[in-house]
This record gives structure tokens, sequence and C-alpha cells, in this order.
């Protein structure tokens, strides 16, 4: 057992800054309009540094930077910015335990996650990329004799990306490592909740970047985000977020014609076929396994599978063990690497995951497990923290059909491979989905009809930087991850060149 110092406190290796401004250009600049935020730890409650909030004119002076940057970034050889994305990924990997410190202190999430995935995850991400780019080849059309058709890939200029708390560094480097690929220059606005650990890693990576290829603006959602979101200098937006921010991202871009991506919510369903509880194997262990994961990163996933449907003939069973399976989950200090559950990451999550545990109990489900605020004791006492809940019920009550975006499972049952499709596929949104059956025909015919852009068969949450990641519905528009994500940060040139000396 190990446990990381706590920012701020003797042997920490993380110490914030007093305040953070924007970073525009190269350097930190103060907010034009002078104020301040201050950004809390939903560890403690306490807050640990207070950031700059951002307005219009900051934003305008980050677009200002972004297009004094693009047109030579854009014009850099895809080898150089290759070289560039793979020293960030060096960067970040010789600092990972630093940075899973600052975003599980910044996040609430339990450091052994910060440690195991966001960070590698961020570091694959730019190298990713980096081949990626290197790998990218235009096109030749031979169109007649004399006639030919070049395709150039080309940036898209400046772009406005979004991105919001429930992992900070990861969402910043889905957004950056493709735009700056591409060869873009990027005016990125990080979550309130969560501006600290972005500048942790600005800091770290500055310098590998010319002045004003990145900019980061901080802020609230009306007062820099749909600033940047509706300005007519950004050639692009990328978001994540809500399913209703992300209509009103839409709409700004609209005014703009601009193209817009968006990562949205998600009632996710994981689908147990009772061959799974066919043997009490490792397979059977798996599958529980799998059905805990609603509660990682507290339940605070796009793609939390939130939704349970277990088999009618083996639903008693299955989940009797998925429930102590659950109750096993280890809550604690998040920076303790034994602890599997952290904190929720804000007060106002807080209070809306308990507003949902009231609705689930109202409408009449019924709570096998958890359903209350947990008190750590000490220090911890002032944090977030939701003890991981089981609901039982039908697809009809609130807590199966809306986002709570908490350490919260809603299951019911079915009866045949029919009934569980029809269930899976009855909510507004499409992101993720789980099957899980030890008949490959079961699991890939399942697959193939949920609606939903990611499905994982026997396993969940994983998120390889090379597997197209996006939602259906009204979970999004376009992908990130996968080489398919350049198309979102670059636009086609043609250019049609006659050879010929002749007329035609
Ligand atoms: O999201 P918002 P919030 C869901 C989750 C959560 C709920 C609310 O259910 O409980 O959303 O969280 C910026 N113009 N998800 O309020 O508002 C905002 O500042 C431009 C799902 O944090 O969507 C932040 O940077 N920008 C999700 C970002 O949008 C605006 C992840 C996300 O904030 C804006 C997070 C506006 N009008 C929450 N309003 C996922 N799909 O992963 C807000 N923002």
């Amino acid at each position: 057992m190990a446990k990381y110092a706590a920012p701020g406190r003797p042997g920490s290796m993380v110490s914030y800054r007093e305040r953070y401004d924007h970073f525009i250009g190269g350097e930190y600049v103060p907010p034009a309009e002078g104020g301040y935020f201050e950004n809390r730890t939903p560890v403690t409650g306490e807050v640990f540094t207070e950031v700059a909030r951002g307005t219009a004119p900051d934003v305008e002076r980050a677009l200002d930077a972004a297009h004094g940057a693009a047109r030579a970034w854009g014009r850099t050889s895809a080898a150089d910015r290759a070289s560039v994305l793979n020293d960030i990924a060096d960067r970040v990997e010789d600092n990972l335990e630093a940075l899973a410190v600052a975003e599980t202190w910044e996040n609430g999430k339990p450091i052994r996650e910060s440690l195991a995935a966001d960070l590698p995850l961020v570091v694959d991400h730019f190298r990713y990329f980096a081949g990626v780019i290197r790998a990218q080849e235009g096109g030749i059309s031979q169109i007649g004799h004399d006639l030919v058709a070049y395709h150039f890939q080309e940036p898209l200029g400046v772009v406005g990306q979004i991105i919001p708390w429930n992992f900070p560094l990861l969402m910043a480097a889905w957004k950056l490592a493709p735009a700056l690929a591409a060869g873009n220059a990027v005016v990125l606005k990080p979550a309130e909740q969560t501006p600290a650990s972005i500048h942790v890693l600005v800091n770290l990576i500055a310098e590998l970047l010319p002045p004003g290829v990145v900019n980061v603006v901080n802020g609230f959602g009306l007062e820099a985000g749909k600033p940047l979101a509706s300005s007519p200098r950004v050639a692009k937006v990328a978001f994540t977020g809500e399913t209703s921010t992300g209509r009103l991202i839409m709409r700004y871009a609209g005014e703009n014609i601009i193209p817009v991506t968006l990562e949205l919510g998600g009632k996710s369903p994981n689908i147990f076929f009772d061959d799974v509880a066919a043997r009490r194997d490792a397979f059977y262990d798996k599958a529980l396994e799998g059905f805990t994961m609603f509660a990682l990163n507290q339940g605070e996933v796009c793609t939390c599978p939130s939704r349970a449907l277990i088999q009618s003939s083996i639903y008693d069973r299955f989940l009797a063990d998925a429930t102590e399976r659950t109750r096993a989950i280890r809550q604690g200090d998040p920076l303790d690497t034994e602890t599997m559950i952290g904190a929720q990451v804000s007060v106002e999550q807080l209070e809306k995951i308990l507003g949902y545990i009231d609705v689930g109990k109202r409408e009449g489900a019924r709570l096998l497990a958890g359903g209350e605020r947990a008190d750590l004791g000490g220090e911890l006492s002032g944090g977030y923290y939701v003890t991981p809940t089981i609901f039982e019920g039908d697809n009809k009550m609130r807590v199966f059909r809306e986002e709570i975006f908490g350490p919260v499972v809603s299951v019911t049952r079915f009866d045949d491979f029919d009934d569980a499709i029809k269930i899976a596929n009855d909510t507004p949104y499409g992101l993720g989905a789980g099957v899980w059956s030890r008949d490959g025909g079961v699991a890939y015919r399942a697959g193939r009809e949920i609606q939903a852009g990611r499905v994982w068969v026997n396993n969940y949450h994983s998120y390889p930087a090379h597997a197209a990641f996006g939602g259906y519905k009204q979970s999004g528009i376009g992908r990130e991850n996968h080489r398919a994500m350049l198309d979102h940060y670059q636009q086609t040139k043609n250019l049609l060149v006659s050879y010929s000396e002749n007329a035609q």
C-alpha cells in the first residue's frame, strides 16, 4: 500500500501556483476583466488555487495568438509535428506520477486509475497521432492522360476545443493530439471544475511548442466557452460535455457554418446473457467485474454502464453475486493506491447524484446497495463521496433514462435476445454498450444490433487510441481516437491540373 502526499502537504510531488492565468501566445496572461474563481479539490473540499475567469476579450486575445501561429505551424512537415508530439509524450511519461497526483487531487478519482489508465493513455494518444500523421499520404487520381487530381489534406487553421472535467488530462489529449498532428492551432477551454491539472500539463510541455499553437482560456461555459464556440474566427469546434450543452454548441457553430464534433451523454446498457453463468470460472468472474464498471471513475464517464440488463434465467444468482462484488469496492482516500472509488468532482455533482437516488426511491426502484453520501472521516469528511449504488426497476423509470453521472447502476431483466436489444435501444442515447456472452454468435449479433458507437464485447471501459469512439443518436457527432479523427481536423484540397497543351 502506498499513499501519495496531497498537494500543499510535505512530500507532495505537485505544488500548484497560487493562481493560474490564461496561457496565451506562450505566456501567462491575466484576465482582461480581472476576475478569478476558486478551484476546490473534491478530495477534502478545500480551495487549493484560483484561476482566471475568462471572458470574450480573453478569447479574442487567444484567437489572435492562435491565428498568428497557425500558418507557420500548418506548414511544418509531418515529421516535425510528429517529433513534437513524441516529445510531449516523453515529457508526460517522465512526469507521470506528478500528473496523476494533480489529476486525482482536482478530479477526485483514485490514484491507481490516474496512474494505470489516464496518464498512460495520454502518453499513448500523443504517440499514436505522431505515428498516424507520419503515415498519412495524399492522393493522386489520373483523371485523363494529361489531367491529374491531387488531393492534399490541409489543416483547418484555428480550432476551438471545450472539454469536461471527468478525465481532464485525457480529454485534453484526445482533443490536442489529433488537432496538432493535423497542423492546427488551438484555443482550449478546460472545464471550470478542473483547470489546474491542464495548466500543470501546459507548464511541462509549453517549451516544446511554438508560442500560440496551444492557448488555454479558463472560465465558465457562458462566459468563456460561448464566445469561443460562437466565434467566426474558429474553423471548427470540438466539444465534450452534456447533451443539452452540445445542442447549444451546434447552434453557435451553425451561425458560422463550421463543423462540430460532439461527444455527449449516454445511458449505456451492459447486457449479461445467461451462458455467462454456465460455470463459475474466470469468465464468470470477469463478467462480475464488468458489472462493477458502473463505479469506475465514480460513474463520471459518458459511457458509464449505468443500465445492467440480466437474462431472467440467471437474474437472481448473477445479481446477488454482482451486488456482493459491488459492496467490496473499496472507497477511500483517492491518493491511496488501494482505493478503488474516490470522490465526485464537485458539490453540484454530489447533489445531482443524491437527488437522482431520491428520484429512484420515489419512483419505486428497489435499492440493493449504497444510496448515500459516504463520510470517510478526518480531512476527507469535507469531500464528496457517494457509495456505489444499485437500483432494481424497469427501463421506464427516470433512473434508467437520464444520465446520472455517478456510481449508480439501474438493473433490470430480459427474457430473450430480442427483448435485450429492445430494452438496450430504448434510449435517446447511443454512446457505449457492453455485451457479455460465451457464444461468439450471440455477442456478434447483439453488438451489431445495438445502436451505439462503441460496443464492448466481454470487456468494458477500455479506450485504446486506435479504436474509433463516438456516439449514435443524441450521444454525439463524429469520432475521436483512431486515425479517422484526422478527418475532423483537416480539409481536402483538390488541385485539378491539366498538363495538356491542347484546348481540352
Ligand atoms: O457539463 P457541461 P457540466 C454531463 C453529466 C453532468 C452534466 C453536467 O451528466 O452531470 O453533463 O456537467 C462548457 N457554451 N457530462 O455542467 O455544461 C463547460 O464550461 C460553451 C457528460 O460540467 O456540458 C465545460 O468546459 N461551453 C460529459 C464543458 O462545456 C459551455 C462530461 C462541459 O460542461 C457552455 C461532463 C456553453 N453554453 C458532463 N456551457 C461527457 N459526455 O463525457 C458549458 N460549457
